[in-house]
């Protein structure tokens, strides 16, 4: 059967990185690989999505406001913009996610683009079979983006190499990863994706 292959970059936004608001530790050493995979895709024209956590000034999710979090990537602030060092290409499509104030919203799958069509339906068109799934948060938006994935029967690749957990707790990612795995994503990196994509032409 014919696999129809996309990338999909989760969150890499300043909130995220080194000096935000909710900085993960380390983030910044993936954005590099992150670049490579964009290069790699862009190279044999296979889609590029970002999705974005882009939340309003008031919401659930914030600590302040009963939820969890720090506030962190509010809409329109540069909390909220991707990192400039991840080098989107014009065509990437952008997926918004968060601006219900009521909801959490970790998942790409309840990201939009600024049409209001849903992630699974602009996958559904381009007739996507295969994701590859990299970006931040390992332990949240990365594994809840993954496992709706799954459940909707993506093929999903876990970009071992372009993924960085939070870690509130030890092991969480370690965790994370082994969740993921055993609702069935698979595990590649750079070296071993792009002597598969070589070997096509
Ligand atoms: C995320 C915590 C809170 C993430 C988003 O992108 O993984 N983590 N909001």
């Amino acid at each position: 059967m014919k696999t129809y292959k996309a990338l999909l970059i989760i969150d890499v936004q300043n909130d995220f990185c080194p000096g935000g608001a909710l900085a993960v530790t380390d983030a910044g050493k993936i954005i590099p690989i992150l670049n490579r995979y964009i290069r790699l895709f862009s190279k044999d024209k296979l889609a590029v999505f970002a999705s974005r956590d882009w939340h309003k000034k008031i919401t659930r999710h914030f600590e302040q406001f009963g939820g969890a979090w720090p506030a962190h990537c509010i809409q329109n602030t540069k909390g909220a913009r991707f990192h400039r060092a991840l080098k989107l290409a014009k065509n990437t499509i952008i997926v918004s996610k968060g601006m219900n104030p009521k909801k959490d919203n970790y998942s790409a799958f309840q990201a939009e683009n600024s049409r209001g069509v849903k992630l699974e339906r602009l996958l559904r068109i381009l007739r996507i079979t295969d994701l590859y799934v990299g970006g931040l948060a390992t332990d949240y938006c990365v594994k809840s983006s993954v496992m709706d994935a799954l459940k909707k029967r993506f093929r999903v690749w876990l970009l071992m190499d372009a993924i960085m957990g939070v870690n509130l707790k030890t092991g969480d990612s370690k965790k994370a990863i082994s969740e993921m795995m055993c609702a069935g994503a698979k595990k590649t990196a750079f070296s071993r994706l792009k002597k598969q994509f070589g070997q096509k032409r």
